[in-house]
């Protein structure tokens, strides 16, 4: 049985030229750049929610996919069906890496037991596809939003037997995590945050949160896994108040309650720019602490203000976040996930070939322009240059050092007059990055 007909195996590179639509240009894995292959640069992951479970369906209409797998009446049929279409899909596109929620895999049951039951047979049997195509984990995570016992969030809920129930499922969750070898695990809010301070204590949901962090934290360590935990930060949806609003909110937090060593953070370009950043600010704040783990690469519409959760295609953006991952020396355990689904009127199974083949050669090729860019210290310069009177004036490294006062300050401030008046260059430096992404300093 084959779920994708029309695509043969796997999908090639065949450069940039190529007009064939089921083919890289950019994306050639065995390529070196800066010292490792694309592929060690640029793991990507296909997320199994939006591929595999997703239906199209909107809050104006239900499902418009009509999918050949996962229509079985028996859920557990359904599940096993939906796997082997996901690794048939994994295998053909040459995709390193997947991510789930442990509920994309395996269906709930009536009790915690039989639950248990279902995830581990799935994960049984992912482990079997996963050797026999080689495509690896790169992280699981536990669904905390859909059931309606977390209409009023999960660890943050008001009833502790929510928040047992939660903390069940995470267990479940790391456990399949680390049977399957992943090398991430993440926590994304879901409605963890309120809706209006009425009916919210805010200080103890916190607490609880925080309590509930710990315990995963604590519990990972008990379970072997030795990947990196995670925390995915969104500002709002489904909730208004999320509590990992951005990756300034989520430090924050993780350094009040003592979690800053234990996660690092995931995020996600969508998310930041529902929190009016770009998508390389939340990067760059995370990097800049040391805690830049993974990176969710699909992107918005900026004249819509949800989660669209669109394909990536924009290359300035992928090449604004690329600068940061190679200007911390990659993502260690972390990698790419799409999290992102086609939209609803591309139905046919080929658009889920043709959605992540143009998301690999946009970051394929922003790998390749980062890194040129990085190698001409072409936006390297002239921000060491702008910044050169920190460094070299004592003043300047007498304020870095916190070794003057306000009243020696003054006295230089008297002493020296009113400062030169320098451009930022914005204009000039966007036509530099335009040089590299479509010009003569083009790398090909
Ligand atoms: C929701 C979102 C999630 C996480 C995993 O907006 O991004 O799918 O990535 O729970
Ligand atoms: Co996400």
């Amino acid at each position: 049985m084959t779920y994708f007909p029309d695509v043969k195996s796997p999908i090639p590179y065949e450069g940039p030229d190529s007009k064939n639509p089921l083919a890289f240009r950019y994306y050639d894995k065995t390529r070196t750049v800066a010292g490792k292959t694309m592929a060690e640069h640029l793991k990507f992951a296909v997320c199994y929610w939006h591929t595999m479970r997703g239906s199209g369906a909107d809050t104006f209409g239900g499902a418009s996919f009509e999918r050949p797998w996962g229509t079985e009446s028996d859920p557990i049929a359904a599940a096993e069906s939906t796997m082997d279409a996901a690794f048939e899909f994994f295998y053909k596109l040459g995709v390193g890496f997947y991510c789930f929620h442990d509920r994309d895999i395996a269906p709930e049951g009536g009790s915690v037991e039989e639950t248990n039951y279902l995830l581990d047979t799935m994960v049984k049997q992912a482990k079997a596809r996963q050797e026999e195509t080689g495509v690896k984990l790169l992280w699981g995570t536990a669904n905390l939003f859909s059931h309606p016992r977390y209409t009023h969030g999960a660890a943050t809920n008001p009833d502790p037997l929510v928040f047992a129930h939660a903390a069940a499922q995470v267990r479940r969750a790391m456990d399949a995590t680390v049977e399957l070898g992943g090398s991430g695990y993440v926590f994304w809010g879901g409605r963890e945050g309120y809706t209006t301070l009425l009916n919210t204590d805010l200080r103890q949901e916190r607490e609880q949160m925080a309590a509930f962090l710990h315990l995963a934290a604590d519990y990972a360590k008990e379970a072997g896994f030795t990947g990196t935990l995670l925390i995915e930060p969104k500002p709002m949806e489904p909730t208004t108040h999320q509590y990992d609003f951005d990756a300034a909110t989520t430090l924050s937090f993780l350094r009040e309650f003592g979690l800053l060593e234990r996660f690092k953070v995931n995020i996600e370009s969508n998310h930041a720019t529902l929190a009016t950043h770009t998508w390389e600010h939340d990067l760059l704040v995370a990097s800049i602490a040391g805690r830049l783990g993974s990176l969710d690469i699909n992107r918005g519409d900026l004249n819509l203000g949800w989660d669209t959760d669109q394909f990536p295609t924009d290359l300035a953006s992928a090449t604004m976040a690329m600068l940061v991952v190679l200007g911390q020396g990659g993502l260690g355990n972390g990698g790419l996930n799409f999290d992102a689904k086609v939209r609803r009127g591309s139905f046919d199974t080929v658009d889920l070939f043709h959605a992540h083949i143009g998301g690999m050669d946009t970051f394929a090729r922003a790998l390749l322009v980062a890194n040129k860019i990085i190698e001409d210290g072409a936006l390297s310069k002239p921000l060491a240059e702008r910044y050169a009177k920190f460094r070299e004036e004592e003043i300047g490294k007498k304020i870095l050092a916190r070794e003057t006062s306000l009243p020696e300050l003054e006295a230089y401030a008297a002493s020296a007059g009113e400062p030169d008046r320098v451009s930022g260059r914005q204009e000039a430096l966007e036509n530099i990055v335009n040089d590299y992404i479509f010009g003569a300093r083009a790398s090909q």
